[in-house]
C-alpha cells in the first residue's frame, strides 16, 4: 500500500493527498513532521514524500506525475500533449513564481517570526507581477485549465487560500483579489475528497500549533 508522509497542515502534502482522494488511489496516511523526516525518503527533509513498493519519492510535482502514470484512472491531466503542459505551466506559475515568493512572508504571517521590511517589499512587487501574469493563464471555467478537473486544481485549492492569508496578514491585502478565487474555492468546496482534506488541515493545524507552542 502506497504510504504518504507528511502532515495534513502542509499545503504540498495536500496537494497529493488531493490527487489520491480524487483518484482513488489506495493510500495510507503517516504523519511525520518536518523534524522527523526520513533522509532517505526525502533528503531535504521536506513533506511530502510517498513510500511505494519499490521505494521513497520526494518533491510533490514528481509523486503527482508517477501517480498520473501508474494510475491512469480519473486522470488529473488532458490526454492531448499541449493542453497537459498548459496544465503543468499553470501549476508551474502557481508553486515557482506565486506560492513560493509568498512563502518568504510565512515566518511572520504564521510563525511569530520577523520579516525584513526590505524583503517584504521585494516580495510584493514579485507578488504583483506575477499574480498578473498567472492570471492571462487562468480559466475557471469552471476549474483552473478550463473544463477538466487538473492536477493544476489540486494545486490551486490547496495554494490560494495560504497565499492570500498570508498577504493579508503582512501587507492588508489579498493580490488574488481581482480574480474569482472566492467562487472558485466555493464550487471546489462541495467536492467531498475537498472537504476531507479541509477537515484534517484543520484538526492538524491546530495540533501543529499546540506543538509549536508546546517547544
Ligand atoms: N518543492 C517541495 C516543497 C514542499 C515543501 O516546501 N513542504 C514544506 C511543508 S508545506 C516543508 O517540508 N518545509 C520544510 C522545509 O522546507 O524544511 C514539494 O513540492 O514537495
Amino acid at each position: 500500500m502506497l504510504q504518504l508522509c507528511g502532515f495534513s497542515a502542509s499545503n504540498y502534502y495536500n496537494k497529493v493527498k488531493l490527487a489520491m482522494l480524487v483518484k482513488d488511489v489506495p493510500f495510507e496516511e503517516k504523519l511525520v513532521w518536518v523534524d522527523q523526516t526520513d533522509a532517505e525518503a526525502s533528503p531535504l527533509g521536506k513533506v511530502p514524500y510517498l513510500i511505494t513498493p519499490q521505494g521513497p519519492l520526494s518533491e510533490s510535482g514528481v509523486i503527482m506525475e508517477y501517480l498520473e502514470d501508474r494510475f491512469p484512472q480519473s486522470p488529473l491531466l488532458p490526454i492531448d500533449p499541449y493542453a497537459a503542459a498548459k496544465v503543468r505551466e499553470l501549476v508551474t506559475y502557481l508553486e515557482l513564481h506565486l506560492e513560493l515568493v509568498v512563502r518568504e512572508l510565512y515566518a511572520e504571517a504564521f510563525f511569530g517570526g520577523k520579516v525584513s521590511d526590505n524583503l517584504k517589499a521585494r516580495q510584493k512587487r514579485l507578488v504583483e507581477r506575477n499574480v498578473a501574469a498567472f492570471a492571462k493563464l487562468t480559466k475557471f471555467s469552471p476549474y483552473l485549465a478550463g473544463d477538466m478537473f487538473t492536477v493544476a486544481d489540486c494545486a490551486a485549492i490547496v495554494h490560494f487560500p495560504v497565499i492570500s492569508n498570508a498577504c493579508k496578514i503582512i501587507y492588508g491585502e489579498d493580490p488574488l483579489a481581482d480574480l474569482p478565487v472566492g467562487d472558485y474555492l466555493k464550487c471546489m468546496g462541495e467536492l467531498p475528497a475537498v472537504q476531507k482534506v479541509k477537515a484534517d488541515r484543520k484538526a492538524n493545524n491546530e495540533a501543529m500549533m499546540a506543538r509549536a507552542r508546546a517547544r
